[in-house]
């Protein structure tokens, strides 16, 4: 598939179960990805040291996951004019608010797209890096077009599917 366009990050490797949901998306679409489970509290030195090689290694844009005091997104954002898409993530018993809040409000002049908390998130923080990848990108282009015209064409079928079963013509 080719050197890596995407990183996904997360804060830990407890978030790998709803992260791999953005893999998922990407590999459908063909998309070459790498994953780094890398804390921005933990691991700080380690993430720095990836993204300012990022950009000379080829990614174009940037998923981060996180949950809790959910600083690695916009830790990644200070470091890197490349696209980073934030996922909160529900790891603690105040159920991912604090993870939204803590990437969606982040100053003025550091920008990071936060998505919704959990498996939603991370699937449409996939599509959305497919999306910005697919600006360059007419195959890919096409292929999103394909993949929402299939996405829609499935809820009408479901739709009459459950009619039928509940005698609904
Ligand atoms: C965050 O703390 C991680 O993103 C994770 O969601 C949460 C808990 O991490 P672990 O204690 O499971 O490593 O940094």
């Amino acid at each position: 598939m080719g050197a890596a366009q995407v990183v996904i990050f997360m804060g830990s490797r407890s978030d790998w179960d709803i992260m791999s949901e953005a893999s998922k998306v990407l590999a459908d679409f063909g998309i070459a990805y790498d994953v780094q489970a890398l804390s921005a509290h933990r691991t700080p030195t380690a993430v720095t040291q990836y993204i300012e090689a990022a950009k000379n290694n080829g990614i174009k844009v940037v998923i981060a996951g996180a949950g809790a005091a959910a600083h690695l997104p916009g830790v990644i954002a200070a470091q890197t004019t490349l696209p980073v898409l934030g996922v909160p993530i529900a790891s603690t018993p105040v159920g991912g608010m604090d993870a939204l809040l803590a990437i969606a409000q982040m100053p003025g002049g550091i920008p990071v797209g936060s998505l919704a908390i959990g498996k939603a998130g991370a699937k449409n923080a996939g599509l959305l890096a497919v999306a910005i990848m697919a600006l360059s990108d007419k195959a890919l282009s096409d292929k999103l077009d394909a993949y929402r015209q299939k996405q829609t064409q499935d809820v009408i079928k479901n739709n009459q599917a459950l009619r039928t079963e509940i005698g609904l013509k």
